[in-house]
């Protein structure tokens, strides 16, 4: 059943975990240098630059293609799967597809020539080539495109089903497209407003805080849309795994609405230490940052309540107990919870970003990174490595190849990680910088206080790439070369309280509406007023060539 969504999908995953591979395998060589190794010299015979040209592929590899791809393929998978019934019309579909690839090849040229060395957040005045610009667009565009396929679906299914509620699966992936499509209207229009006349050479200048506005009202929300499909698996398949149930679905419903209404309105978060946004718009944001924790507390306490519903379900007895009767030796669930342990640390460190005050201390210092790593690069991709693990045999039909490798890879990659982003708290509480190269800024002006949290970042570095290798090993062995035949179906979490779901969770109007006045109240003034304020003056520049 699904054969065509099985390719579709397939071939999303095919080129998210070939992006992972390149952008993931800089990361190693950055920790490297951290801990004083500087390979860069060596490597610029094989055609890498500088240490910017490789941390720019690494964050857009990682963050920008590896997610974009994919969660587009997971969630129109599982937005069919969910409803039970093949895309309404998959040529949409395989259209988004290929116009992201087509833009993907536009941006990676220029990445690999060393003409587009911006960073993943292309700030200008920092300048690339229109090309690399317009490629990502065509990416976003393409993802557009693959959401008016699940709408299309979705569309049909209501009118088949005019009464029924929205199967919680498919409901919460068209939540994360919507929100999606929603933020990336200010990458949108900054591209198409600001950048692309700006590297074609139509006007001559930018305003760069014009262009980093609308970014970051497409960047804080881009986290969630990375997060989510994570939460689609914790809330929707986890509590299965667990041989549990789902302990509330109408919280559940209630925490992705929440994230539709509270991810937008907070970009200033990302710019506390601007200049031209007043304080009040920079605290009004910090208190809707505070307020889009909320959605993810729900979910620690329904996804925890019901892995404990497994845990007792097993014969686990007791308030820890239960902890031990998890299926502990599955794979795709112990990846998954260790995503999740792991992300609890990085969630209380975005409050210490969140917090106006507090932030100052830790604002583009190598804290940030740490941050990071917890939420999109463990919660988010391990979590994503964890669906795979079940994921790849129900697509191919072929057996995980070996399913004790799969543990060990992510039980490293968690003491890796945790190693790893240690190492960078501590160096950012001490004052080091991110997006330096920490090597050579301790010779210069480094504090000896570095000293072990550098050796933690290089050693947790390398820790990590064993991971890596373990788990692009199972991947390609288990598409390629795994000659034991299996069905796997996708986990599909029961609710615990049976009962009819409030209406208010499952109708789009109050929320949507709700979404749009919130974007307008915490955006609408201080956009008229830096559009209206606007200076077209500064030039281009092209940095480490
Ligand atoms: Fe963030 C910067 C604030 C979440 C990603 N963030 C970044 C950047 C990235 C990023 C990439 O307010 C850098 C951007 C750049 O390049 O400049 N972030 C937050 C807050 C949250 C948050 C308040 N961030 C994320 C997520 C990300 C992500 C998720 C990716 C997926 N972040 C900030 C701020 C900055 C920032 C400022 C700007 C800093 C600066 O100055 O530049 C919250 O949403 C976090 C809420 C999360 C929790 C955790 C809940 C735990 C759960 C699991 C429970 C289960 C367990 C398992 C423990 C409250 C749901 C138990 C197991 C058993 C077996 C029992």
């Amino acid at each position: 059943m699904l054969a065509a969504e099985k390719k579709l999908a397939s071939w999303h995953i095919f080129v998210a975990l070939a992006a992972l591979a390149l952008g993931a395998s800089f990361g190693p060589l950055q920790a490297l240098e951290h801990m004083g190794i500087n390979v860069y010299p060596a490597l610029q015979s094989v055609g890498l630059q500088s240490y910017y040209q490789g941390l720019t592929l690494h964050g857009i590899l990682n963050a920008l293609v590896w997610t974009t791809f994919f969660i587009t393929g997971f969630l129109g998978y599982a937005t069919a799967k969910s409803l039970n019934r093949p895309l309404a019309n998959i040529t949409v579909s395989w259209v988004g597809f290929w116009l992201m690839v087509v833009g993907l090849v536009m941006a990676a040229v220029p990445l690999l020539l060393n003409l587009a060395t911006v960073l993943y957040t292309f700030y200008p005045p920092m300048q690339a080539p229109w090309y690399f610009y317009l490629g990502l667009t065509l990416v976003v565009v393409g993802s557009w495109v693959s959401g008016v396929g699940m709408y299309m679906t979705y569309w049909a299914w209501r009118k088949d089903n005019p009464k029924e509620t929205t199967p919680l699966i498919a409901l919460a992936s068209l939540i994360t497209m919507v929100l999606w499509q929603i933020c990336t209207l200010g990458v949108a229009a900054e591209i198409l407003a600001l950048i692309l006349p700006w590297s074609l050479g139509l006007v001559q200048g930018i305003d760069p805080q014009l262009a980093r506005t609308f970014f970051w009202f497409t960047g804080h929300p881009l986290v969630y849309f990375w997060l989510l499909p994570a939460y689609i698996s914790w809330y929707g398949m986890i509590p299965e795994q667990a041989g549990g149930k789902l302990f509330s679905e109408p919280l559940a419903r209630l925490s992705f609405w929440l994230f539709l209404l509270l991810s937008t309105p907070l970009g200033f978060h990302h710019q506390y230490v601007d200049p031209g946004v007043p304080e009040g718009w920079k605290f009004l944001h910090a208190v809707l940052t505070y307020a889009v924790f909320f959605p993810s507390m729900l979910t620690a306490f329904n996804v925890i309540a019901s892995m404990e519903i497994g845990g007792k379900a097993r014969g686990g007895k007791g308030l820890v107990g239960w902890i031990f009767h998890l299926p502990w030796n599955e794979p795709s669930f112990v990846t998954q919870v260790l995503a999740m342990i792991l992300f609890a640390f990085g969630g209380a460190g975005g409050l210490i970003n969140a917090s106006y005050n507090v932030n100052l201390v830790i604002h583009n210092t190598a804290w940030v990174p740490g941050h990071f790593h917890l939420t999109v690069g463990t919660a988010v991709t391990l979590s994503f490595m964890g669906i795979l693990y079940w994921w790849l045999p129900h697509l191919t039909g072929n057996k995980l190849w070996s399913s004790k490798m799969a543990l060990w890879q992510a039980w490293i990659w968690f003491v890796g990680m945790g190693i790893f982003s240690n190492g960078m708290h501590r160096l950012g509480l001490d004052g080091a910088p991110r997006r330096t190269m920490l090597g050579v800024a301790m010779e210069n002006y480094g504090n000896e206080t570095w000293t072990i949290p550098l050796i933690m970042v290089g050693v947790g570095g390398q820790i990590l790439l064993i991971s890596g290798i373990l788990f692009f090993t199972n991947m390609v062995m288990t598409a390629y070369f795994s000659k034991e035949k299996v069905v796997v179906e996708m986990p599909v979490a029961k609710p615990y309280h049976a009962g009819a779901t409030p209406v208010w969770l499952n109708n789009w109007q109050p929320w949507l509406a709700g979404t749009i006045v919130l974007i307008l109240i915490a955006y609408g003034p201080m956009l008229f007023q830096l559009i209206s304020q606007a200076q077209f003056t500064s030039p281009g520049f092209v940095v480490w060539k």
